[in-house]
């Protein structure tokens, strides 16, 4: 099954929203053949593992084991359900992970399987599975994408200066990472204020990497779309409010999952956005970085948070990264 988490990586981007899949087929000990989800629309981890089984090995499927991450499907979606390939290839063994949390699937594929005479073992490395795929089922569960509160701020808790002139608090190392960060998620957000303010562009510049979607959430609809550099034709832009009739933060993150399949969004400020979030419970993971040796004594005052004692630290230079996580 780690082999399977292993395999499962290789689909990283190219399946999403979907979940990344891994599956191995094993005979007394030797592995038959190894497969995975390759691309969103893709065949299945199981469809592509069973291609992979060579000629001389097909007359030992009955005596195998298929060991998949994830529960094999059972819907009719944009490829027939690998539960009853399985049950085609006459496979009397399977070990899984853990559920599919969509709806269609939720349980229906392993009760088949069971139905219908295979042996499944169920649970194996099952926290390990869920949290490899935890932007997928965070929207299958909860309807909207995986959030990620992000900021940084002084050593005495700002996160901006009083003047117009922006000032970096975060360090090189820090920013580079921040870049990663923005690379490895469907969407960016911010709130209009953040971009009258500082008119950021919100790419993956400093590393290698897709740029995130950049989400803008202007109530009352008061962007001059000419002026600000989030409009440019680097990457994509929604810029949202009164016309998708969305009245808050949360409205929002429903509307980026259920309409536009956004699956998981960096919240990048500015303060009152981020409380929003907070003071709402609606976030799974908070980073949070701040400059030890930088003091403004006034300023832009940084969200109010509590950060839990068992938190992770991370040091960068006069940098500390502080990751809560609270996926389950
Ligand atoms: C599996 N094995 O490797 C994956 C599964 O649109 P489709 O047909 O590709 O179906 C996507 C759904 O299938 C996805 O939301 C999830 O429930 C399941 N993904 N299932 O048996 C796989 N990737
Ligand atoms: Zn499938």
């Amino acid at each position: 099954m780690a082999r399977c988490l292993v395999l499962a990586q290789r689909g990283e981007r190219a399946v999403m929203p979907n979940p990344m899949v891994g599956a191995v087929l094993v005979h007394e000990g030797r592995i038959l053949a190894e497969g995975y989800h390759h691309y969103f629309g893709g065949p299945h981890a199981e469809v592509d593992c069973l291609n992979n089984v060579s000629p001389s090995d097909l007359s030992l499927l009955p005596e195998s084991t298929l060991y998949v991450s994830l529960e094999p499907c059972s819907h009719f979606g944009k490829t027939p359900p690998c539960a009853n390939l399985i049950l085609e290839k006459k496979i009397k063994h399977v070990v899984v992970a853990c559920l599919d949390a969509n709806p269609l699937v939720a349980g229906k594929g392993l009760a088949l399987l069971q139905n219908s005479g295979v042996e499944v073992q169920f649970g194996v490395l099952e926290k390990e599975a869920r949290t490899l795929n935890k932007r997928f089922f965070t929207n299958q569960e909860k309807k909207r994408p995986y959030i990620i509160l992000k900021w940084a701020q002084s050593a005495d808790g700002f996160i901006a200066s009083e003047s117009k002139a922006p000032i970096a608090i975060s360090n090189e190392p820090t920013q580079l990472l921040n870049h990663l960060w923005r690379s490895q998620e469907a969407a960016i957000a911010v709130g209009v204020n953040t971009v009258l303010q500082d008119n950021p562009s919100l790419t993956t510049r400093l590393v290698e990497g897709p740029n995130p979607a950049r989400v803008i959430y202007d109530p009352n609809g008061s962007l001059d779309k000419d002026a600000y550099c989030i409009f440019n034709e680097e990457a994509v832009t929604l810029h949202v409010g009164k016309a998708e009739n969305l009245t808050n933060w949360s409205e929002v993150m429903n509307y980026l999952w259920q309409k536009k399949q956004i699956s998981s969004v960096i919240i990048e400020g500015g303060s009152k956005t981020l409380q929003y979030f907070i003071d709402n419970e609606l976030w799974e993971e908070v980073r949070m970085i701040t400059n030890e040796k930088l003091f403004l004594n006034k300023g832009y005052a940084a969200p109010k948070f509590q950060i839990p004692t068992e938190s992770r630290i991370e040091h960068l230079e006069e940098c500390t990264i502080r990751y809560v996580e609270r996926f389950q």
